[in-house]
Formats: C-alpha cells, structure tokens, sequence
C-alpha cells in the first residue's frame, strides 16, 4: 500500500506548548510506517470556547504514513496522553490536543472520527498554520484551502516562528 499524506492539528494552552509540539512532532516522525512531512509555524490565539483560560498555541503537522485512520487516531491519542491530557470540560483548557484534520482524499464519519475534521471550515488556527504546510491543498467538500482562509471569521492570531516542509 501507498502511503497517505495526512495533516494533524496540534494545539495547547497549558504548560511549555512548544516543548510539547517539539515532542510530538517527534513522536509522529517515530510513528510505525509514518514521516512526518511538513511543519508548520507556531501561531498564538484567543481561545474559542470557555472564556478566562489561557491563549492557545496551535501548529499543524503533515504526516505520510501507512497507518489506517483508527489506527492513527489511536496513536494520536497515546501521544497526547503522554503529554498529560486529561479530558475535562468540552473546549476547556489542555495540554496537548492532536486531532486528525485530513486522510488523503477520504471522507470518515463514525462514532469515533469525523474527516476532513468538523471544525476545520471556520477556524483560522486550524486554516493558518495548514497553509504553511500546503498552500495549494484542496479539501474533499469543501474546496481550495485559500479560499476558506478568505472567507475565515476573523480571528486574534499571531505568527511566532519556524514552519517548514521536508
Ligand atoms: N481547541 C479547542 C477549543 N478551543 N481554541 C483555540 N484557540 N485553539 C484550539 O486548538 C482550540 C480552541 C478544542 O479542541
Ligand atoms: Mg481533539
Ligand atoms: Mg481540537
């Protein structure tokens, strides 16, 4: 089987956040049959959700791998447990969220895993840092990448640093 590129949205707003998306972003190198392909910069910005939590980093990681999405999304999940997350209040504050944004060109929608990722649409901490990592990416359903930035609710978010693909 041929490899799938993927994309996977980090984000966090508890602790040394970068430390955290440096970790991952190894850990996601070292997955069984994946490459982490592209990284994106690090981007500071309001939260969306609860008010009085701290601002989020988010970053966005392009992932070649042979894994099947469960499997990758169970993985994912191992990852963010070893940073220390603890699910509590929907969109409440967190350590490390990975959350699997794109497969390819399929689309998923079961119990466990909605693809391309449901939020994906509106959220410029998620459109931003794609971007980086693939400008001319086209989105099953939803269209070219730019064109979703151009229509994005406008969002407080700040570029910090570093991003590349290889
Ligand atoms: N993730 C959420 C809820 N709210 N806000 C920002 N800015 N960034 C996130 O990654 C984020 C959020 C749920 O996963
Ligand atoms: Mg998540
Ligand atoms: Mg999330």
């Amino acid at each position: 089987m041929d490899a799938v590129l993927t994309f996977i949205g980090m984000g966090g707003n508890l602790g040394d956040v970068p430390a955290r998306f440096e970790r991952a972003f190894q850990a996601l190198d070292a997955l069984p049959g994946s490459r982490l392909a592209g990284r994106s910069a690090l981007y500071r910005n309001a939260p969306l959700g609860p008010p009085g939590q701290p601002d989020y980093i988010n970053a966005v990681a392009a992932l070649e791998t042979l894994l099947e999405p469960h499997a990758l999304l169970l993985e994912l999940q191992r990852i963010e447990a070893v940073e220390g997350r603890v699910r509590e209040t929907r969109w409440g504050p967190r350590t490390l969220d990975l959350d699997l944004l794109l497969y390819g060109d399929r689309r998923i929608d079961d119990p466990q895993l909605t693809v391309p990722h449901r939020g994906l649409p509106e959220r410029a901490f998620v459109l931003y840092p794609l971007r980086d990592v693939a400008p001319e990416l086209v989105i099953p359903g939803l269209g070219a990448l730019q064109r979703l930035i151009e229509r994005c609710p406008s969002w407080r978010i700040e570029r910090l640093e570093g991003g590349g693909n290889g």
